[in-house]
C-alpha cells in the first residue's frame, strides 16, 4: 500500500511497519494505539499526527515518516494452526551476568568457575536454561559487550577450558546454555579493526566509514561517529566509541560471524542471545535521521537501522548457516521492533529467530530510563497484554522485568521497599503465569533492589559515566543530574549477587569491582533458603506449579480486566486458572476475587479484599 499525506491513520496501521511505528510514536507521546484503532481519530489522515503530537512532529518529520513507512519491508508470516510445542516454550531461563555473579579466586570479579559453583543453586530454582552475558576476550569498555577475540575468554573470567566445563556441567544437570554473541560491533582492539586502521582495504570494508559524519547519535551519548587519523575517516559506533559497527553488507563479515557462531555451537552451546541483532543492517548510504522521529523512537538515526533493509534476509542466512544445522535456539535483542515487525522476525515459518526481547513495558509510555517519574505498573499492562494476545500462535513472547541493562523493576514500582515481598512476588506471578518464556535475571529471585549509590565515583558503567558528563554540561543542577543517574543507571543491576550477609555478600572474599548493596544483610540467598515464605521459595513454588500444569505454558490467555488498579486473566485448556493482581499499594474490593482458596498467593491470610499488590492464582472448575 502506498502511503501519502492523505492516507488515513487506520489504514496506515494495517501494515506491520505502519502499525509498529505509529504505535511507537504514540507510545513515546504517552498515548496508546487504541486511540487510532478504537476511536474516530483513526479516520484522521497521517498529516494530522502533527496536531496529535501537539507540535512535536513538524511537517518535515511527517514527510520523513511517510518516506520511512514506504521504505521498510512489510512481509507477513503465513497463518499456522496451533502452537508448535518445543522445549524453549516450556523452559524457564536464568540470566547470569558473569562479572557480578560469583568470584571464585578472590580478585573481586565474578568468573566462570564461580558460575559453575552455583549451578546446583540455579538448577534448584527449576531453571532449564542459562543465558550467560559475554565472557569473550575484551578490553571491557562495556563489560565484555566489546569483543576483541570471539574465540578467547576474558582472562579475568577464566579459560576456554572453564567455558567448556561450564557447558558440560550445565548439560550434566539437564540445563542448556546459551551464550551472548555480539555480532553488531567489535572492539576497536579486534584484529580486524587493527588491520583496517593499518590501511588494509579488505578489513576496512569490515566496518562502516564516512568522510563526514551524519547526524546519528550513539546510545551512550554524543555522536555515533569517531574520527581515526590513521584512515582520516570517521567510523560508526552506535554504542561506546570503542564498539565499532560491523558492515554486514560485506559477505565476508557475515561468513566470519557464522564461523564464530558455529565454533561455539560445535563446542556444545545450545544457542545464542544475540546482542542488538536487529541493528545489523543499515540503510544504504547511511542518510541523516529525522531528529524528531529518531528521538521519539529512541535516538537520532534509528529509523535507518532498527529493522534495516536486509535484516530478515541476513537472519535467515544466519539461521541456514548456523542455527538450523545445530537445532540451536536464539533470542534476539530487538529494541524498537513492535509486535507486527517482531512477527516477521520470529514467526515459526519465517526461519529467522526463535524469540526476541522488546522493551516497551520497561519504562512507562512517554518516559525514558533517565527521566524522573514515578513508575506506574498499570501502565505497562496494556503493552504486556498485547504481546499475549496479538503476537499470534506462530510466535512466542519472552517474559521479563529485569536484565543487566535496567534498574530493578521492584525498585521502580516500590522505591521505598515498603511492599518489597509483595511486589516481588506479584512480578513473579506475572512472569510464571503469563504466556511466553520467563527470563529471570540473577538476583530477582531473592528480590534484589536498586543500590543507593552516593557519588558518581561509585558508578562503573560507561553509559552512566557518559550520560553523567552530558547532563553535567547541559545546565541541570548537580542534584538533578544525580537524581537522573540514580533513576536510570544500569549499575543498579550489576552490583554483586547477594549470597549471604557477610561483608562482601558472599560474592567474594575481597572488595568487589563495584559497590555491594548494604541491604545484603537482609536480602540474600542464604537467609531466604531458610525462610519458607521467602521470595526465593516463592519463585520455586511458582516454577513448580508451571511445570506441573502445561496449561500455564500453552493454555490460551484471556484478559478479564485490566484497569489502573487490577489485572485479571485466565489461562485455559482442559484446566482453567484465574490470576488476579492488585497493581496498587491500596486494599481494594473486587467482585472478580473468588471466595475459594488460591493455589498460590503472596498473602497467606484470606481476605475478601485484594490486599496491596496481591497476586493470586486460582484453579477454577
Ligand atoms: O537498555 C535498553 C533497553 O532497556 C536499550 O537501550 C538496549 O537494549 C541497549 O542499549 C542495547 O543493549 C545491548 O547492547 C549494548 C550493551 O551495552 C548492553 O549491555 C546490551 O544488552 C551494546 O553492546
Ligand atoms: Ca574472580
Amino acid at each position: 500500500m502506498e502511503i501519502t499525506r492523505k492516507t488515513r491513520l487506520k489504514d496506515v496501521i494495517k501494515t506491520p511497519s505502519g502499525h509498529d511505528i505509529i504505535a511507537r510514536l504514540l507510545y513515546s507521546l504517552g498515548m496508546d494505539l487504541d486511540v487510532i484503532r478504537k476511536t474516530p481519530l483513526g479516520l484522521l489522515k497521517i498529516g494530522s499526527l502533527k496536531s496529535l503530537s501537539m507540535g512535536k512532529l513538524n511537517d518535515r518529520s511527517i514527510d520523513a515518516l511517510i518516506a520511512l513507512l514506504g521504505s521498510l519491508n512489510d512481509e507477513e508470516a503465513s497463518e499456522s494452526e496451533g502452537i508448535n510445542e518445543t522445549w524453549w516454550k516450556e523452559a524457564v531461563f536464568y540470566q547470569v551476568y558473569p562479572r557480578s555473579f560469583k568470584d571464585s579466586n578472590s580478585d573481586g570479579i565474578g568468573d566462570i568457575p564461580g558460575i559453575i559453583e552455583k549451578l546446583d543453586y540455579i538448577r534448584s530454582l527449576g531453571v532449564d536454561a542459562i543465558w550467560c552475558s559475554p565472557f569473550f576476550d575484551s578490553p571491557n569498555a562495556d563489560n565484555g559487550y566489546d569483543i576483541r577475540d570471539y574465540r578467547e575468554i576474558m582472562p579475568e573470567f577464566g579459560t576456554l577450558d572453564d567455558v567448556k566445563r561450564l557447558i558440560s556441567e550445565c548439560h550434566i544437570r539437564g540445563m542448556k546454555l546459551i551464550i551472548d554473541l555480539v555480532m553488531n560491533h567489535t572492539s576497536d582492539e579486534h584484529e580486524w579493526f587493527r588491520k583496517a586502521l593499518a590501511g588494509d582495504p579488505q578489513y576496512m570494508d569490515y566496518y562502516m566509514w564516512k568522510d563526514t559524519p551524519n547526524n546519528w547519535t550513539s546510545f551512550f551519548a554524543g555522536s555515533a561517529w569517531r574520527y581515526f587519523s590513521e584512515t582520516d575517516k570517521y567510523a560508526l559506533h552506535l554504542f561506546a566509541d570503542k564498539q565499532i559497527d560491523l558492515n554486514w553488507d560485506n559477505p565476508q563479515v557475515r561468513k566470519e560471524m557464522y564461523d564464530i557462531a558455529n565454533f561455539w555451537l560445535d563446542l556444545g552451546a545450545d544457542g545464542f542471545r544475540l546482542d542488538v541483532v536487529s541493528f545489523i543492517s543499515k540503510k544504504e548510504g547511511l542518510p541523516d535521521g529525522d531528529p524528531t522521529i529518531g528521538k521519539l523512537i529512541s535516538f537520532t538515526g534509528i529509523e535507518h537501522y532498527f529493522h534495516g533493509p536486509h535484516l530478515d534476509e541476513y537472519l535467515r542466512e544466519f539461521n541456514r548457516e548456523c542455527l538450523a544445522p545445530h537445532g540451536a535456539y536464539t533470542v534476539g535483542e530487538c529494541p524498537g521492533n513492535g509486535i507486527m515487525m517482531s512477527r516477521m522476525i520470529t514467526g515459526n515459518d519465517r526461519e529467522e529467530l526463535s524469540q526476541l526481547f522488546s522493551f516497551d513495558h520497561i519504562d512507562n509510555p512517554g518516559k525514558k530510563r533517565f527521566d524522573l517519574y514515578d513508575f506506574d505498573p498499570s501502565k505497562m499492562i496494556p503493552e504486556l497484554v498485547r504481546w499475549q494476545t496479538e503476537y499470534s500462535d506462530r510466535c512466542w513472547p519472552t517474559l521479563f522485568f529485569d536484565n543487566h541493562d535496567n534498574p530493578r523493576m521492584c525498585s521502580k514500582i516500590d522505591p521505598s521497599g515498603h511492599y518489597h515481598g509483595a511486589v516481588n512476588k506479584m512480578l513473579a506471578m506475572m512472569l510464571f503465569t503469563m504466556r511466553g518464556t520467563p527470563y529471570i535475571y540473577q538476583g530477582s529471585e531473592i528480590g534484589m533492589t536498586n543500590c543507593q549509590f552516593s557519588d558518581i565515583s561509585e558508578f562503573r558503567d560507561i553509559e552512566t559515566l557518559n550520560v553523567f558528563e552530558e547532563m553535567t554540561g547541559s545546565g541541570l543542577s548537580d542534584s538533578d543530574v544525580m537524581k537522573r543517574i540514580l533513576a536510570g543507571s544500569r549499575d543498579h543491576a550489576r552490583i554483586p549477587m547477594q549470597w549471604n550477609s557477610s561483608e562482601n555478600a558472599g560474592f567474594s572474599d575481597t572488595a568487589p569491582w563495584i559497590k555491594v548493596n548494604p541491604n545484603h544483610t537482609s536480602i540474600n540467598v542464604h537467609d531466604e533458603e531458610l525462610d519458607t515464605d521467602s521470595i526465593l521459595n516463592y519463585y520455586r513454588k511458582l516454577i513448580a506449579l508451571r511445570k506441573q500444569h502445561k496449561t500455564l505454558v500453552y493454555g490460551s490467555f484471556k484478559k478479564l480486566r485490566s484497569s489502573k488498579k487490577i489485572l485479571a486473566y485466565e489461562r485455559a485448556d482442559d484446566e482453567r486458572f484465574l490470576i488476579i493482581i492488585n497493581l496498587t499499594p491500596n486494599e481494594i474490593r473486587s467482585s472478580l476475587k473468588p471466595l475459594s482458596r488460591p493455589l498460590i498467593s503472596n498473602y497467606s491470610q484470606p481476605s475478601r479484599k485484594l490486599m496491596p499488590y496481591e497476586a493470586s492464582v486460582y484453579m477454577i472448575s
